[in-house]
């Protein structure tokens, strides 16, 4: 752990502010560039699956990463500062529920500006709950200006839409720019109001997305397939986390499909 624990209840402060904290430099390098490396046939497997049609917008990807090999990394999902602040802002006993990347190619434009997840109770007009979805997210490589750098809103995950919207239209809520170096992990709630933007390089920018949520909370429209053989070697702590996911014989790994769409305003 790098963090005590006044510096994760500083983080969860900041996050419950903004709807965002990044932890900077936190996953080693050469581990993500070895997922950077495993990375491009997942990718051109999608490519094809979708033919011309991407799922995210044009020329930008949505994979799912199996949950397997280097891609079942404890030490990235049990990661004990990144779950030391997902406890505080979401309550203890998470659930991992997304595993997951999104990857803009050089031809993706700017996404419309989108929440992730519509209010927890929409009957009462209001999206002041404090936070139940998060992503945790971390590129496979640098992230600057021209290689689609996420782009977002402070504070926005409890306003209304309409009225994020609006600040938006009128300036009155700023966009920020969020370039990452690889090895930067970002936490955030997803109902917060951001957006994609265009990746004008050759090389493609995936995003790795780590879903957690509330102890009770369950998303029908993601989870992570787990294979007999890799469920028998987690830990308890990973066993926990991974909980409502599906165990299945390890040669039906890829057999499901994920039908995650977000939320446009
Ligand atoms: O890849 C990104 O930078 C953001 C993607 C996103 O917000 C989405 O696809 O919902």
């Amino acid at each position: 752990m790098r963090y005590s624990a006044a510096e994760h209840d500083a983080f969860a402060s900041q996050f419950n502010r903004d709807s965002l904290v990044i932890l900077r430099d936190h996953i080693p390098r050469e581990k993500l560039q070895r997922w950077a490396q495993a990375f491009p046939p997942l990718l051109q497997a999608q490519i094809a699956r979708e033919k011309q049609a991407s799922s995210r917008g044009s020329q930008r990807y949505y994979v799912t990463l199996p949950f397997q090999g280097l891609w079942a990394d404890p030490e990235i999902y049990e990661d004990r500062d990144l779950l030391a602040v997902v406890e505080r802002v979401a309550g203890p006993d998470p659930v991992m529920c997304q595993l997951a990347s999104d990857t803009p190619l050089k031809g993706s434009e700017y996404q419309p500006w989108h929440a992730d997840t519509p209010a927890l109770f929409p009957e009462t007009g209001s999206n002041d709950t404090p936070s139940f979805q998060l992503a945790v997210n971390f590129a496979l490589c640098d992230v600057g200006e021209d290689n689609g750098p996420f782009e977002t809103t402070y504070g926005t995950h409890r306003m209304n839409k309409p009225e994020a919207m609006a600040g938006l239209e009128s300036g009155a809520i700023p966009q920020h720019r969020l370039p990452m170096r690889m090895g930067d992990v970002m936490i955030r709630d997803v109902r917060a109001v951001h957006r994609g933007t265009p990746n004008n390089t050759d090389t493609p920018r995936p995003m790795v997305v780590i879903g957690y949520s509330r102890r009770w909370y369950y998303r029908p429209e993601v989870n992570i397939r787990i294979p007999q053989s890799t469920w028998e070697t987690l830990s308890p702590t990973g066993r926990k986390l991974l909980r409502y996911n599906p165990v299945v014989p390890d040669d039906q790994l890829m057999q499901g499909e994920e039908t995650y769409r977000s939320f446009a305003y």
